[in-house]
């Protein structure tokens, strides 16, 4: 793996920590919509965990992060509490967004992450809207904004890099190209498949990265937050990747081929950290198997928080609509 020199053996440990605990978190939510426990629209991370852990790792805690609808990977990274997300998964009052958002519309301000939203490219004009809030304040936050390449071809999202570069704005795009817009490959849309050159256009700095490494993300990232803290404005970053599920738990996903999976499969960003983090002894095969045994009881507290949980009752759903 490349780049270990700036994380100590302590950050390694944890970026397995979080990759490992959103991949079970999903595994365990996919399960429980499966049973019947959680319904709607459901959108899996499974196979991106790199580029959320990667780049969020980079964050202080006063910097913000807004995702799109695939986004329990984003708000786990962010500091959420697993209870909380399962919870608003099962629809209950407990939820981060009070069990009234679902999946695709997590949201927490004091954790400063703010949403979770399910129109696509939907999230960059309001991460503009907060580059800008930051700017005004003179705040020394940053925000980073997550979408996948299909957002790229949107109006909101050329809008938005546009503005954001014209006033320098402290944002990173980060571009979480899977290569498919639910059953749409980037080749039958893309005149230009090597989305970060595109870019150049709004003369901020752009560049792909592997996003199934979760160092060279961070290592990005920080890059980029530096850039953005320093005045400099918003920057780029491709993170190439690939969801191993389909685009949601309703996609039979029967557009990939099997040896193209089998292929990202092998590069599996949490295998290949964990594998690094044997070869180096940097954690026993015992501290980490009580790693792992530690996240799979987490996830199975969050089942059990989430199903003992209540409704929202009927007064709950006017409230929280508008802000005075
Ligand atoms: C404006 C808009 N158009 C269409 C949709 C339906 N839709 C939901 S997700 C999606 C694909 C987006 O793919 P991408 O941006 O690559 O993100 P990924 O799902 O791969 O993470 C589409 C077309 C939508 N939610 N919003």
């Amino acid at each position: 793996m490349a780049h270990t020199h700036n994380s100590s053996n302590d950050e390694l440990v944890e970026l397995y920590r979080m990759m490992f605990l959103i991949r079970r978190f999903e595994e365990k939510a996919s399960e429980m919509y499966t049973r019947g426990k959680i319904t709607g629209f459901s959108h899996l991370y499974i196979g991106e965990e790199a580029v959320a852990v990667g780049a969020i790792s980079a964050l202080h805690e006063r910097d913000y992060v807004i995702s799109s609808y695939r986004d329990h990977g984003h708000c786990l990274a962010k500091g959420a509490d697993p209870n909380v997300i399962m919870a608003e998964l099962f629809g209950r009052s407990t939820g981060i967004s009070k069990g009234k958002g679902g999946s695709m519309h997590l949201f927490d301000s004091q954790l400063r992450f703010l949403g979770g939203y399910a129109i696509v490219a939907g999230g960059l004009p309001i991460t503009v809207g907060v580059g800008m809030a930051l700017n005004y304040k003179e705040e020394d936050s940053v925000v980073v904004a997550f979408f996948g390449e299909g957002a790229t071809n949107a109006g909101a999202f050329h809008e938005s890099l546009n503005v954001a570069s014209a006033w320098k704005l402290p944002i990173i795009f980060i571009c979480e190209n899977n290569f498919f817009a639910i059953g749409t490959s980037l080749d039958r849309v893309a005149p230009a498949k090597e989305l970060y050159k595109r870019i150049k256009a709004y003369n901020m700095p752009s560049e792909r990265v592997d996003g199934m490494d979760v160092l060279a993300v961070r290592e990005a990232t920080a890059t980029a937050i530096e850039r953005a803290r320093d005045g400099d404005g918003p920057s780029f970053i491709e993170a190439v990747t690939y969801r191993y599920r389909g685009h949601s738990m309703s996609d039979p996903d029967d557009y990939r081929t099997k040896r193209e999976e089998k292929i990202w499969k092998e590069r599996d960003p949490i295998i290949k950290l964990a594998k690094h983090l044997r070869d180096k002894a940097i954690i026993s095969p015992d501290d980490l198997k009580e790693l792992q045994d530690k996240v799979d009881a987490q996830v199975g507290a969050a089942v059990q928080y989430a199903d003992k949980s209540s409704w929202p009752e009927l007064e709950e759903l006017m409230q929280d609509i508008y802000v005075d």
